[in-house]
């Protein structure tokens, strides 16, 4: 039978190809890797190619003989079967709770990672979390945490699912932004073990060797409060303030501009498009 070809994508920029490569190889399929380039310009032309046996014309894409999945969370879950059902919990209600978490992540993690590009994790230098972004933080640590703690870790549901590989990821934006996990010590020793796996570590150190994709999105915006994570709660109003930008002086920009210390003239023209759904 022929070998399945996974149609992946750039590996600072697709996040969701990234799930399914690891699956794929954590289930110890064996595959052929063929990268999909999806920077500007070439992503348009790229990806109408996959559409021509892919309808949604995106990747990643799995084709394995007449069968196509085009879909990462279908791909990993294609990967678990082929592995005998490996890599999900055996019993029904943590299955269920593993796939809770996974259809979380699928459906955007309640916008942490619309908020915080994957590209973003390979930039030189990385703006603070907002105090919204630290809050959800708290929000998926805190739940995580409950999960090692009932499975007795070192994976979510003890041993290496589909679930920790879904949230791969999202613990590189994290841990690239420099989440502080110390009240989450559960968390922080997971987030190393993930970290560690060989095949996180050979895409990652593919990712960091190619030339960044500058996305125009990625400061917050000028009058937004940075606070630090002691400041935040849980139950803390709106941290964006609505007041209107003074006006900007002859010659100068406006106080509501995006480029301003302190990454003002450093921060090159965006080159990708920063308009795509990003989980
Ligand atoms: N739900 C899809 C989303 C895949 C996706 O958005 N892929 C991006 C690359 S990371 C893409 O191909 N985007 C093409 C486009 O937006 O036109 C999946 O999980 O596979």
């Amino acid at each position: 039978m022929a070998t399945p070809i996974l149609y992946s994508g750039t590996k600072n920029a697709s996040s969701w190809a990234m799930r399914a490569w690891l699956a794929l190889r954590e289930a110890r399929i064996e595959f052929i890797e063929e990268v999909v380039d999806i920077r500007r310009p070439q992503r348009f032309i790229n990806l109408a190619r996959i559409g021509a046996f892919s309808p949604p014309a995106m990747v990643p894409v799995l084709v394995d003989g007449n069968t196509v999945i085009a879909d990462s969370l279908a791909i990993m879950e294609f990967a678990n079967d082929l592995a005998g059902g490996a890599l999900l919990p055996h019993q029904a209600a943590d299955r269920a709770r593993a796939r809770s978490l996974m259809a979380w992540q699928h459906a955007g993690l309640s916008n942490i990672c619309q908020r915080i590009s994957f590209e973003s994790a390979f930039y030189p230098f990385k703006r603070p979390l907002m105090n919204v972004e630290r809050a959800e933080c708290r929000r998926l640590f805190d739940c995580l945490e409950r999960n090692l703690e009932l499975s007795g870790g070192p994976y979510l549901f003890g041993q290496l699912s589909l679930a920790d590989l879904m949230l791969v990821p999202t613990v590189v934006r994290l841990t690239r932004h420099d989440l502080e996990l110390a009240p989450w010590q559960r968390s922080k020793s997971w987030t190393v073990a993930l970290l560690e796996r060989p095949a996180v570590v050979e895409w990652l150190s593919q990712a960091d060797a190619l030339p960044h994709i500058w996305l125009d999105d990625y400061l917050p915006p000028a009058d937004a409060r940075l606070p630090e994570l002691g400041q935040v709660t849980l139950h803390e109003p709106p941290t964006i303030s609505h007041r209107e930008p003074p006006a900007a002086e002859p010659g100068r920009q406006a106080a509501g501009s995006l480029l301003r210390p302190p990454f003002a003239g450093r921060m090159p023209s965006p080159m990708a498009d920063s308009s795509r759904i990003r989980p």
